[in-house]
């Protein structure tokens, strides 16, 4: 299954003709940079390329006024002082001659990238786009944006291929006001943006951008805003909201097809975002949107800023594009650098945001209240007083020389993605290589029986070439499962690096696990343990056990997807424990294709020897095949939520990705 590359040189021919400072940014070098980092990886050739197409006037008025499209369908015939003129009505945002060309194509580019996700020809894709959309609204432009490219492309493909729900995720770092106004009223599509904010002061400075603005009429609680009210976010932050409000909400809304307003201004290094986010992070989120809606995902370029830091540096920009369009490609994703909790700010927005949803989402029938709103107002206060000292000292809060971040790990692809030990009458899964017993352990030959004694010696080799990147993950069928996992845990602890065990399902404390936290085990079902014990075995106990998928969900998004990411393992060991508290198929699978996020994807499965049947499905999420859909969750039952959310709370000491709400006392920032 393929990823698509849109993109059409075209779209760099138009530029600001005259002086404003607001708009110089705007510059065609955004766009080439973009897709020449692109085509200098190596990228661009792995990818399917699909031709722009200029919009029909039909395209447009998905979204627009007529008069709107009359006036702009004018701009390539006026004068310059006439284009200085029309331009002035709007907001920050300039028209050349070409701009309205370059505008449907790119409606066209976005459109184009639909079509090919809708029919098949390929799974997801990228366009690369000039002018951008989500500021453009119904007879305006705005914020550099002319027409609604997203927007437009999220009304097409429910009209023409006859879709229900489109989720728009929007991680540019400005709100996407035009993409919110389309689509207020409407429970169909399901817009969520974080933007930076700071109470109002940062552009478009609108009251309408903040947490409580929730959609209206059929429409509420399909509209979610993640005011960031303080720069310097990271990549905690960034990871906190999605485990803590877009997973849980993504997957009860179950869209058919996702949509990706991709601004790489919220990365590091931007100017105008000010945000601290590594360029990797993009892996993340991009993985972690992957399986909604069976794959089809497609991201549609917005604003790829940041390439004019004291000079030309394209470096942020240029590894975040990158790293998006390897993880669209099923690449591994590289493991975010120097991870660290949320910062108060942060928590609080997620709070607000998670309270303010309360009555429209089961998966937030429990968050606690919005907090006492005198932590902001104090906080605000401060923060202006800052601003003000640094600008009569005539230090710019703008300037952000200096700013660096560590090169994203090489994530090259290893030659093998998915190894399957099991036994000779078990047919070999499509895609996956059979990893023989006789090539690996040297006491054994092919005839050999498929004893444990051979499965586990098999099982050390494949990890040792998982580390040697020969192998990404594998899946093996094992006669004991509990004894299967020590020498694995054992090779793995021996060379210094950390192991994320995760059981699903089954009875019993886990024995042979490392007290020096080497291994951090989570164990999910219906007989674990109710209270932790040791600190680094965390049982999860779900009164339905793992069948009951809407409790399983939640359990990942709020619990085992954080812990997860902050011990940041180099290898994940996942067991399916025999027994009848199963998870179903699809939750299972999709189980398998988030935790893949992790520790670059090295992930060895282990399965009782009796669930052939299991072995299917494992490999097919394991080679990056796209997975079937959960369907709508029902609310989860009242009694794990209140169980999960207890354990949260014990565990947010220690693990602060846990944390949702923001610390009472003093409220100034970490
Ligand atoms: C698409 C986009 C930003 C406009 C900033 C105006 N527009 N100051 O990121
Ligand atoms: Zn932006």
């Amino acid at each position: 299954m393929e990823t698509a590359l849109v993109y059409d040189e075209e779209m760099t021919r138009y530029k600001l003709l005259w002086l404003d400072p607001d708009c110089e940014i705007e510059r065609p070098e955004r766009l080439t940079a973009s897709h020449e980092a692109l085509v200098r990886s190596g990228l661009a050739a792995r990818c399917v390329s699909i031709p722009v197409r200029q919009a029909t006037d039909a395209d447009i008025l998905l979204i627009h006024s007529e008069e709107y499209l009359e006036a702009v369908k004018k701009t390539p015939y006026m004068t310059l002082e006439d284009l200085r003129e029309f331009t002035l009505q709007y907001g920050a945002v300039y028209f050349h001659p070409n701009s309205y060309h370059c505008a449907t194509l790119a409606v066209g580019a976005a459109l184009q990238l639909v079509d090919g996700v809708m029919t098949g020809r390929v799974r997801n894709g990228i366009a690369l786009v000039r002018p951008p959309g989500h500021h453009s609204m119904r007879s305006a432009a705005s914020g550099f944006c002319v027409f609604n490219n997203v927007a437009i492309a999220a009304k097409y493909a429910q009209q023409k291929y006859g879709i229900q729900r489109v989720l728009i995720v929007d991680w540019d770092i400005h709100h996407g006001q035009g993409v919110q106004y389309a689509f207020e009223d409407d429970p169909s599509v399901l817009y969520l943006s974080w933007h930076r904010y700071e109470h109002q002061k940062f552009w478009p400075e609108l009251r309408e951008s903040d947490y409580d603005s929730v959609g209206k009429d059929k429409g509420a609680g399909f509209n979610i805003n993640v005011p960031w009210n303080k720069v310097g976010m990271q990549n905690g932050d960034y990871l906190a909201v999605f485990c803590h409000v877009l997973l849980p909400v993504a997957y009860e809304f179950c869209p058919d097809l996702v949509l990706v307003c991709a601004g790489f201004d919220s990365a590091i290094g931007d100017p105008e975002g000010e945000m601290c986010a590594t360029p990797e992070i993009f892996a993340h989120l991009t993985h972690l949107l992957m399986n909604l809606a069976g794959g089809k995902l497609c991201a549609v370029l917005e604003h790829p800023a940041n390439i004019f830091q004291g000079g030309y540096n394209l470096t942020s920009l240029s590894q975040s594009v990158c790293v998006t369009v390897q993880t669209l490609l099923g690449y591994p994703a590289p493991r975010p650098a120097d991870l660290q909790g949320p910062c108060q700010s942060a928590l609080e927005s997620i709070q607000c945001v998670r309270a303010a949803h309360r009555k429209y989402w089961s998966c937030f029938k429990h968050a606690a209240e919005a907090p006492p709103s005198d932590i902001s107002t104090k906080r605000i206060k401060l923060e202006e007083k800052g601003r003000e000292e640094k600008l009569q000292r005539g230090e710019g809060v703008e300037s952000k020389d200096g700013v660096t971040w560590p090169e994203p790990q090489k994530c090259v692809p290893p030659p093998v993605r998915t190894a399957v030990v099991i036994p000779e009458d078990v047919a070999s899964p499509e895609g996956c290589k059979r990893f023989s017993l006789s090539e690996h352990a040297d006491s054994l030959s092919a005839e050999e029986d498929f004893d444990d004694d051979a499965v586990m010696s098999s099982l050390t080799a494949l990890v040792g070439k998982m580390e040697n990147n020969e192998i990404c993950n594998g899946l093996a069928l094992v006669g004991d499962i509990s004894m299967a996992m020590a020498p694995v845990i054992r090779h793995a602890t021996a060379l210094k690096q950390r192991v994320l065990v995760v059981c699903v399902g089954g009875t019993g404390v886990l024995s042979h696990l490392p007290e020096d936290g080497t291994a951090l085990a989570v164990h999910v079902s219906k007989e674990a343990p109710e209270e932790p014990q040791l600190k680094h075995y965390i049982p999860v106990r779900l009164k339905n056990g793992c069948g009951h998928t809407s409790g399983l969900a939640q359990a990942t998004f709020g619990l085992l997807l954080p812990l997860a990411y902050e011990y940041d393992p180099a290898l994940v060991l996942l067991a399916r424990m025999p027994g009848t508290d199963g998870a179903s198929d699809c939750a299972w699978q999709q189980l398998v294709g988030l935790l893949q996020g992790l520790a670059r994807g090295r992930m060895l499965v282990l399965i009782q020897r009796d669930d052939k049947a299991l072995v299917s499905p494992t490999s097919a999420s394991l080679s990056g095949s796209p997975l079937p859909c959960l369907g709508r969750l029902p609310a989860p039952l009242a009694e794990d939520v209140e169980a999960l959310e207890r354990l949260r709370r014990r565990l947010q000491v220690d693990w602060l990705l846990l944390r949702t709400s923001a610390q009472k006392s003093g409220g100034e920032d970490n």
